[in-house]
């Protein structure tokens, strides 16, 4: 499946296909320019090789985009594949996209549990005397190799607990195993050294919905916050993932409570990874695209209601979401899954229009 989805042939050909000027009517004026109209910043994440590879998908994140942020490329599996070397190479064809067409970039991410190559691993199992001196390394090359170009970094991703399967604050992790519960005050600190005037953010899943597990991640994240603010951390942002699913139930006033809670503490918040992820049933695009579109809406029109300012879908077409390319990701029923605002052929879908209606503070119909 994942060699089926991935970049390549099917996309070629589309580009073959489309790319003298077919792309629909109705696409060409993209997001971007509908929600900066509104005050609002909308991105998505995009990968290096298909910007490369891929001149519909790339035509598309510049008529799209406001924001990037590389949904691999910054992170330690790719930025650092060998013990005392950097690899910046597809970050660089990111910025460098991103100066090309007038976009920013956010970096993900400085300091996470997963993504990380073995060497990475060890050298956090051999103390914390080592897993502090890679972690300054760490930021001293790419906060360096980055500083014109990326501004916001998510400084840190998924570190506190899942409800489901633990009563702690903080996940499990080979930094918290190396650090210490205070490796995420380390993190930030260590950040703001190196660069007084970046946006320093955190940024998890899991606060969506209206499910006594996402209740309780709420706390947890809040805690988190509001703990680092007291011990004078220097943090700037939290990140809502968004990543949706599609039938859990919603509620318009528990997340604004949650929202303000953050910007009452002076935080500001934005979306950070949307996409809808799929229940299996039913097969037919019409109401499952419906139905994505109606939870969008509600979710980001809360948000910005609330006091955000900015929004990143996880990707921009079906069929290179990782809910396609994982195979963990599969529908049970085998169909493609459709959690993005364009289709496999690249023209807007529901999803598309909830977005410029929630941009634009009008209601879903
Ligand atoms: O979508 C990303 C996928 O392509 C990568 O293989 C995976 C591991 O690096 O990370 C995925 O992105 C995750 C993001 O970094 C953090 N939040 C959840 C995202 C989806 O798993």
């Amino acid at each position: 499946m994942v060699a089926a989805l991935r970049p390549g042939r099917r996309h070629l050909l589309a580009a073959a296909a489309t790319v003298a000027g077919a792309l629909p009517a109705q696409a060409t004026e993209g997001l971007r320019s509908i929600a900066a109209r509104h005050g609002v910043t909308y991105g998505c994440a995009v990968q290096a090789d298909w910007l490369q590879t891929d001149a519909v998908y790339a035509a598309a994140i510049a008529r799209e985009a406001a924001a990037l942020v590389p949904e691999g490329g910054a992170k330690w599996w790719d930025l650092r594949p060998a013990e005392g070397r950097f690899d910046f190479s597809a970050l660089d064809a990111i910025t460098g996209f991103a100066a090309k067409h007038g976009q920013v970039v956010r970096g993900h991410t400085l300091v996470w549990h997963a993504a990380m190559r073995p060497w990475t691993e060890a050298a956090l199992e051999a103390g914390p005397a080592r897993a502090r001196r890679e972690l300054e390394a760490h930021l001293d090359g790419v906060l360096g190799h980055a500083a014109g170009s990326i501004r916001d970094w998510d400084v840190a991703n998924e570190a506190v607990a899942d409800p489901w399967n633990s009563t702690e604050l903080l996940k499990d992790s080979p930094w918290l195993r190396a650090l210490g519960p205070a490796y995420l005050d380390l993190a930030f600190r260590l950040a703001r050294a190196r660069d007084l005037g970046l946006t320093l953010t955190y940024n998890d899943y899991g606060c969506e919905h209206d499910t006594p597990h996402d209740a309780e991640k709420r706390r947890r994240v809040l805690a988190l916050v509001r703990g680092m603010l007291d011990r004078g951390v220097p943090i700037d942002a939290v990140g809502l993932q968004g990543h949706l699913h599609r039938d859990a139930a919603f509620s318009a006033p528990a997340l604004a409570s949650f929202v303000r809670s953050l910007r009452d503490l002076g935080l500001a918040v934005l979306i950070t990874e949307l996409d809808v992820i799929e229940p299996p049933e039913p097969s037919d695009p019409a109401p499952r695209d419906a139905a994505a579109a109606a939870i969008t809406h509600a979710f980001v029109s809360t948000v910005l209601e609330a006091g955000g300012r900015a929004v990143l879908t996880w990707g921009i077409t079906d069929p290179y979401s990782w809910a396609n390319t994982e195979p963990a990701m599969a529908r049970a029923d085998g169909l493609p899954g459709r959690p993005l605002p364009l289709d496999a052929g690249f023209r807007p879908k529901p999803m598309w229009h909830a977005l410029a209606r929630a941009f634009a503070g009008q209601p879903w119909p």
